[in-house]
């Protein structure tokens, strides 16, 4: 395959008018300094051919997964047939209206359910084109995890995108565009300015992230309000795991957002807890090497009263040895966690095969696993470029990783559950290091899904009314997150 120089292509596409400067209306109303109009490569095919390889060296160089390929109707559409055709790709065609007669297909070409098919597009500005084709694409059961676009005007499609899931491999940004037209004397320094100015200004999608890098570096008053998918929509995303989907269908059924600690000693008291408690939490966590009568009919017990009051188990157990070991450890030994827990957590220091070795035994039960990326206690270890490894290790492996234990959002994808330990109605710790933050900071300013509370309901003079002000506070924040709040 020819290999393509960036600068020259970009001085190319300027030849043939695929960049235009001046004043024009978008597909969204808004006027902008700046077109890119990548529909004329028709006419130009040795420049098709080449925009053609860069599509797919980009999708090689990404190490992109899929069955299939379709083309955003209508300027992507050739290019899609250039990249199918050539590396014999199988393609599909999405109908922009279905026929009124015949088959009335709105996807054309065959496919099995569950196949992952890549999206290809021209130009994005906000995104929404790419997301209309997936969500026809999604009806038909197909998967989407990734588009490939040409150009990106880098305002805010990319975010909007991975906060519903999909994530964007753009070949040309809106900044190196500029810079390659102005070094080449192309533009002048005046015009490159206006059009940076007017991108920076006419974002489509919330604040940037500081850091670029899906890592939330600042604390926001309350993020994306109104981008911001709910619980129940979460909970139908195509690729979402179905024990994430089971548990934010009960978070918004429950109204609740509240896992409670049950870090008690006994199993009686435990169980008694988690009978009374039962109706307010979506989860309920256990620690369960701290009871010190551990029987297989506590086990029982526990999972019973989870199906009478509509709640997941979540056994803090924090795996974190090599594949072999902790396969043992998940379905071994004294408490044979694989057997009651829904949902268990792991470091990852150890690597992917930890994760291997607890899918191998979980993934057949419909378990999940929630990867720890970042701790509440004063001075983890876990931060910075650690905290985005973990994260790209839940990606690798998000048919089993269901979500973190963190202290805010990390993951811009929205089938990924976040929760938060260190949590009670006052900011402050106790002596051995743990660090308490609100709910209301947690859920609307931090992002995070779900509150993890031990002592602030264990230690309440009535646990049961403790309970009920943890879950109301979470659920209000969430509210308030949402744009929904009546305060
Ligand atoms: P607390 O009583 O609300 O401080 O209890 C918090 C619980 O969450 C407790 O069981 C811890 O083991 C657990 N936890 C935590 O506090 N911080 C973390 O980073 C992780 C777990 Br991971």
């Amino acid at each position: 395959m020819e290999s393509v120089c960036l600068d020259s292509l970009i001085e190319k596409l300027h030849n043939v008018n695929a960049v235009k400067f001046g004043e024009y209306k978008l597909k969204t109303g808004m006027l902008t300094p700046i077109y890119i109009d990548l529909r004329v490569l028709v006419s130009f095919p040795v420049l098709m051919k080449q925009v053609s390889n860069l599509i797919y060296q980009q999708v090689q160089e990404e190490g992109l997964q899929f069955d299939l390929v379709c083309g955003v109707p209508y300027t992507a559409l050739p290019l899609a047939t250039v990249i199918c055709i050539t590396h014999e790709i199988p393609m599909l065609i999405r109908r922009k209206e279905a026929k009124g007669y015949g088959t009335k297909r709105l996807v054309e070409g065959s496919f099995r359910e569950g196949d992952t098919c890549l999206i290809i597009e021209d130009t994005v500005t906000s995104g929404s084109s790419i997301l209309e084709t997936a969500e026809v694409l999604y009806k038909e059961g197909l998967k989407v995890t990734d588009a490939v676009v040409v150009m990106d005007r880098e305002q805010g499609a990319v975010e909007m995108l991975a906060s519903r899931g999909i994530r964007v491999h753009p070949i040309i940004s809106m900044s190196k565009l500029l810079n390659v037209l102005l070094a080449t004397k192309r533009i002048d320094a005046q015009t490159a300015q206006s059009v940076r100015k007017f991108i920076t200004e006419n974002s489509t999608f919330g604040p940037k992230e500081a850091n670029g890098s899906g890592v939330s570096a600042t604390k926001k008053p309350c993020i994306e309000q109104n981008q911001e998918l709910s619980y129940a929509d979460r909970a139908k995303l195509p690729n979402v795991h179905p024990l994430a989907s089971k548990l934010l269908k009960i978070m918004e059924e429950k109204q609740s957002n509240l896992c409670v600690s049950a870090d008690v000693t006994g199993s009686e008291e435990l169980l008694q807890l988690a009978d009374s408690l039962g109706p307010k939490i979506c989860l309920l966590k256990t620690h369960v090497d701290i009871l010190k009568d551990y029987t297989a009919g506590f086990s029982q017990k526990l999972q019973t009263l989870a199906e009478t009051h509509n709640f997941l188990i979540f056994e803090d157990r924090k795996f974190a040895d090599i594949g072999n070991t902790v396969k043992h450890q998940y379905e071994g030994g004294l408490y044979q966690i694989s057997s009651w827990s829904h949902i268990v957590n792991a470091h990852a220091v150890p690597g992917p095969g930890l994760l291997k070795g607890l899918s191998a035994v979980g993934k057949p039960l419909g378990r999940g696993c929630l990867l720890i990326a970042q701790m509440s206690s004063e001075g983890s270890l876990a931060t910075g470029e650690y905290t985005k490894a973990v994260v790209k290790m839940a990606e690798e492996q998000s048919d089993f990783v269901m979500g973190f234990i963190c202290g805010s959002k990390i993951s811009m994808r929205p089938e990924f559950i976040h929760m938060t330990p260190g949590v009670q109605m006052q900011v402050g710790g106790d002596v051995l290091g743990q660090q308490y933050t609100t709910p209301e900071e947690i859920i609307c300013s931090k992002g995070s899904d779900v509150i993890i509370v031990g002592r602030g309901v264990l230690e309440a003079p009535d646990r049961l009314k403790a309970a009920e002000s943890y879950r109301k506070s979470g659920w209000d924040a969430y509210k308030k997150r949402m744009g929904q709040s009546d305060q």
